[in-house]
C-alpha cells in the first residue's frame, strides 16, 4: 500500500515562527515522524511539499494509478483552492485532510476548506499526530476494500 503525503505552502518553514500554533518542531522532524508512522502502519509513503498551487495539482494528478491514497495538508490553499479540490475529485483517490492547528477555532476565513470537500476525513488540532491518524485511517479503509 502506497500513500502520497502532500504538504502545502510554508510548511517547509515549520518551527521557525508561531510555535504556539504549529509547534516547535521543524519540517525535517515532520518527515521523520511521517516515516516512523508509515513503518508503524506497515505502509509505504512518499512525501511532497510545495509552495506552488499548480505543483500540488500536478502531484495529485501524477498520483493516479501510482498511489492508493493521499494525505494532504494544503496549508493556506485549503481555504482558496478550487483547483486542488478539482484535482482530488478528478483522481478520486481516497484522501484525508490534515491540519496541525484547529482551523475551526481560528479566523473565519480558515473555516472553509475546499480540499476537505473531496476528503473522506479531516484531522485537525492534533499537531503531527493528525498525520499518523490519517495514515492509520487510510490503511484501515484501504485494507477493508
Ligand atoms: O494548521 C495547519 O496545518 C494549516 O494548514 C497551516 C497553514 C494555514 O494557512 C492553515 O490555515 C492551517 C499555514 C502553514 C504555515 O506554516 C508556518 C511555518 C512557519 C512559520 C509560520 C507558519
Amino acid at each position: 500500500m502506497k500513500l502520497l503525503i502532500i504538504n502545502g505552502p510554508n510548511l517547509n518553514l515549520l518551527g521557525l515562527r508561531e510555535p504556539e500554533i504549529y509547534g516547535k518542531q521543524d519540517y525535517a522532524a515532520l518527515l521523520d515522524f511521517l516515516q516512523a508512522s508509515a513503518e508503524e502502519a506497515g505502509v509505504e509513503i512518499e512525501c511532497f511539499q510545495s509552495n506552488h498551487e499548480g505543483a500540488i495539482v500536478d502531484a495529485i494528478q501524477a498520483a493516479y494509478g501510482v498511489f492508493d491514497g493521499i494525505v494532504i495538508n494544503p496549508a493556506a490553499y485549503t481555504h482558496t483552492s478550487v483547483a486542488i479540490l478539482d484535482a482530488l475529485k478528478a483522481v478520486a483517490l481516497p484522501a484525508v485532510e490534515v491540519h496541525l492547528s484547529d482551523v475551526s477555532l481560528r479566523e473565519d476565513f480558515r473555516r472553509i476548506s475546499y480540499a476537505g470537500m473531496a476528503c473522506q476525513k479531516t484531522f485537525m488540532g492534533l499537531g503531527f499526530e493528525g498525520y499518523r491518524q490519517a495514515i492509520l485511517f487510510l490503511k484501515d479503509r484501504l485494507s477493508s476494500r
